[in-house]
């Protein structure tokens, strides 16, 4: 049974990897945060099987990250853990670079210290976002670098780190250079899954409007539950090597909202340009979608598009297993079942307040 590492197990794509790594049949092993509120809801029905471990690491603190690889001694790490948003990174730049650059060297000195330099395999989880101010379109594996953002700027030097550990030491360390991927499960402040968020509720009558940022802002959207199991593959190929991971296909922020809101039954019209764009609910005229320059960024990435050939062609990973309209419409229908659960114990607690009120139950 081989053991896998999983750092950043309670996000998007670390729930995903580990369903996905316990299914192969791997003992897993997750590293968690302290945290004043316990939030693990994406891994909770995970917690209790027996190849599924969790542990406290924290990528700002060495020693904890060197405790947690003296005790599990793992066959592979999966360094997924980040301070994972762009705008938040303008706000939060010295955090962001600590966690998300000098957490990957901490990994990957770790590794060395504690003696597993030549049996542990490392996947580091790299981003779209360092071809930034793009260079070429579409990116791909020999494309330029351009980064646009203190996370880019530190996903940089974590990218740069791993090929200098297996450059200089021979160790089996690579990147995954994906493009964004969405689910059900993304979290709440990305475009994609506030947009179907968003839009559930504006259709059950729990929102009138959505404020958003760059509409025409362009990306190659995958589905994570697809993604994780290239990062996998990635690390069974015979040699180290980075891979870019992407759909091949590209569409606008504004497109992803078209969908969204078609898939719960609202076709939207767009009318304006800028910050005056408008998407007006064709059946009522109601504005439902308008532009905020509150979630413009101060240099914005814009024309991202993955060419996915070397990893279709070395890893036999399948770039469309999910289509852009499965993987809006997945996220819709997650939503509008999440909306309406909420809705319906709304219900059962304000009838609870009546009925205790009115002496109907005790
Ligand atoms: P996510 O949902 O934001 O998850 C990030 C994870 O990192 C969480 O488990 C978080 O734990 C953990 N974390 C944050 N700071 C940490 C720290 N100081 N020490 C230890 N753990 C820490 O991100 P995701 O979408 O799953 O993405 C996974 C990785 O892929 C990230 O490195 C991201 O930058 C990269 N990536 C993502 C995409 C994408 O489109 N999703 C594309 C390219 C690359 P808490 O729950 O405690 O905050
Ligand atoms: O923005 C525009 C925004 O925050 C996408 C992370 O997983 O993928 C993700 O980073 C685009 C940008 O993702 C809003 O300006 C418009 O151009 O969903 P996002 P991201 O910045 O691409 C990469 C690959 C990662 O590595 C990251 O970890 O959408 N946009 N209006 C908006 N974005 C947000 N968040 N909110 C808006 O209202």
């Amino acid at each position: 049974m081989k053991t896998a590492l999983i750092t950043g197990v309670t996000g998007q794509d670390g729930s995903f990897l580990a369903e996905f790594l316990l299914e192969k049949g791997y003992d897993v092993h997750g590293t968690i945060r302290r945290s004043s509120v316990d939030f693990r809801e994406r891994i909770a029905h995970l917690e209790g099987h027996k190849n599924f471990h969790l542990h406290y690491a924290d990528l700002g603190d060495s020693m904890s990250v060197i405790q947690v690889l003296n005790k599990v001694r793992p066959d592979e790490i999966y360094n997924l853990a980040a301070q994972s948003h762009v705008q938040v990174s303008f706000d939060s730049p010295e955090f962001t670079a600590d966690v998300d650059a000098v957490g990957v060297l901490r990994i990957l000195e770790g590794v060395r210290q504690c003696g597993l330099a030549e049996t542990c395999r490392i996947y580091q989880a790299s981003t779209s976002e360092l071809y930034g101010k793009v260079e070429e379109v579409p990116q791909n594996e020999n494309t330029p670098f351009h980064p646009y953002s203190p996370y880019a700027v530190a996903k940089q030097y974590g990218f740069w780190i791993v090929k200098e550990y297996r450059e200089a030491y021979g160790m089996y360390c690579c990147s995954g250079i994906l493009f964004n991927h969405e689910s059900e499960r993304r979290g709440e402040t990305f475009v994609t899954r506030k947009i179907t968020l968003a839009a559930a509720r504006i259709a059950q009558g729990k929102q009138d409007k959505l404020y958003l940022g760059n509409l025409s802002s362009l990306r190659d959207w995958g589905y994570a539950r697809d993604y994780v199991e290239c990062m996998w593959l990635i690390l069974q190929h015979e040699t180290p090597e980075d891979f870019v991971i992407a759909t091949g296909e590209q569409h606008s922020v504004r497109e992803f909202a078209t969908l969204a809101f078609r898939n719960v039954g609202i076709e939207l019209e767009w009318t304006g340009e800028g910050l005056d764009e408008k998407g007006i609910d064709k059946a009522t005229g109601k504005v439902l979608v308008e532009v905020s320059p509150d979630f413009y960024r101060p240099t914005d990435v814009v024309n991202l598009w993955g060419d996915p050939t070397k990893a279709r062609a070395e890893l036999g990973w399948n770039p469309q297993k999910t289509t852009f309209e499965q993987l809006v419409k997945i996220m819709t229908d997650a939503d509008m079942a999440k909306v309406a659960v909420e809705r319906a114990s709304e219900n059962v607690r304000t009838n609870l307040a009546e009925f205790l009120e009115k002496g109907i139950v005790k």
